[in-house]
Parts: structure tokens; C-alpha cells; sequence
């Protein structure tokens, strides 16, 4: 069974255990509190970045990066499509996500809403809310005329994107100024097997 180093309250966790549930995949989850510096040895051990999530399979392979972890357990799957320009159009959302959404709605949800130390990053966090609306906009733009981001169907765009967006609210944003995301936000709640972000399996 492939062992998943897991923080609860972290999105890119979230995604990880959602696709999981979605694909009815077991894993051994390993709870590491990112609250304190502390890792366990074995994971030290076995690559060099401290961050989580982490999925260690079967034969040893340890992956990193919740993308390349989605895009690994959904290979094979209708969550992955298999033509050329739609798997394109699934990582072109993904690393958006990465590269735009994630770092700066991400970071300031973190010390606003989990390390509730706002006056630790004062400056960092004018930056990131401006950044993270301008994501936002973009993610309202796209889902005028898309149900989904990429394929026409529900993907593991869906999935990072959901996991980092449906807590906005935690970043200081009223999601209901952005009713295609809101809306979507619930189409992705409606699939089959969705959990949520605090269920316990
Ligand atoms: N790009 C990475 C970001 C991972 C990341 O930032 N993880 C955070 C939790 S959400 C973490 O482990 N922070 C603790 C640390 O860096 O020591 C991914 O998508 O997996």
C-alpha cells in the first residue's frame, strides 16, 4: 500500500487524498505536523525537500510535488484524458495553479487563517492578495462558457484547483464576488466519491 505523508489543513495534502478517495486508492497516511520543524527520519532520509505531500510507493519510489503525484495515480483514468492536447490543456491548469493560484493564495491563508500571525508577513501579504485576485479573475474568466477546466469534463485540474481555491475564504476573499467559481466550487463538490478537505476515511 503507497504511504502518503500528509499534513490535514494543507490543499496541496487535499488534493492528494481527494484524487485518492475519487479512485477508491488506499494509502497508509502518515500525519506530520509542518507546524513544527520536526520530520520523521525515514522521510528525511529519502528526499531532500522538507515539503509536503509526499507518496512513497510499493518498490520505493518516492514522489514529491502534488501535481506529479495527481498525474501519477490518475494515468489510466477518465481524470487523466489520454489525447494529446487535452493532457496539454490538464497541465497547462496545473501548473498555473502552481505558478499563480497556489503561492500566493496559499501563503497568505497560511499565516492569516493556520499560523494567524498576519503581522509576521504584513508586507508579503498586500502582494499576495493582489496577486491571488488576479488569479482569480483569470479562473472566473476561463469558467465563462467551461464547466471544467480542461477536457470539457471533470479532470485533476479540477482537483489541485478546487483544493486550493474552495478555502479563499481563509485567505480574506468573499467568494461570492466570483459566482462561476462559486458555482463550479460546487460542481466539483457534486462528484462522485468527493470528500472533504477535514473528513477522516
Ligand atoms: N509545490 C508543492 C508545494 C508543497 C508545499 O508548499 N507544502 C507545504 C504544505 S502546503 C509544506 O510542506 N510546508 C512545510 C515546509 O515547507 O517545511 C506541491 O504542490 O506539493
Amino acid at each position: 500500500m503507497p504511504r502518503l505523508y500528509d499534513f490535514p489543513l494543507s490543499g496541496d495534502c487535499y488534493k492528494v487524498r481527494l484524487l485518492m478517495a475519487q479512485l477508491g486508492i488506499a494509502c497508509e497516511r502518515v500525519h506530520v505536523d509542518i507546524l513544527s520543524a520536526g520530520r520523521p527520519a525515514e522521510f528525511q532520509a529519502r528526499h531532500p525537500s522538507p515539503e509536503l505531500p509526499r507518496l512513497e510507493l510499493d518498490d520505493g519510489t518516492v514522489l514529491a510535488e502534488s501535481g506529479a503525484i495527481l498525474f501519477y495515480l490518475a494515468e489510466g483514468t477518465p481524470l487523466l484524458p489520454d489525447d494529446r492536447a487535452a493532457r496539454a490543456q490538464v497541465l497547462s491548469w496545473m501548473f498555473y495553479e502552481q505558478s499563480s493560484v497556489e503561492p500566493n493564495l496559499a501563503a497568505a491563508r497560511w499565516w492569516l487563517s493556520i499560523r494567524k500571525q498576519p503581522e509576521l508577513r504584513r508586507d508579503q501579504l498586500a502582494f499576495w492578495y493582489e496577486a491571488s485576485r488576479q488569479a482569480l479573475a483569470v479562473l472566473e474568466r476561463h469558467l465563462d462558457g467551461n464547466d471544467f477546466f480542461a477536457a470539457a469534463r471533470y479532470t485533476i485540474a479540477d482537483i489541485a484547483i478546487y483544493c486550493t481555491t474552495h478555502v479563499a475564504g481563509e485567505a480574506g476573499f468573499d467568494l461570492r464576488q466570483y459566482p462561476r467559481l462559486s458555482a463550479w466550487l460546487q460542481r466539483v463538490r457534486s462528484q462522485p466519491g468527493h470528500v472533504g478537505m477535514m473528513d477522516e476515511d
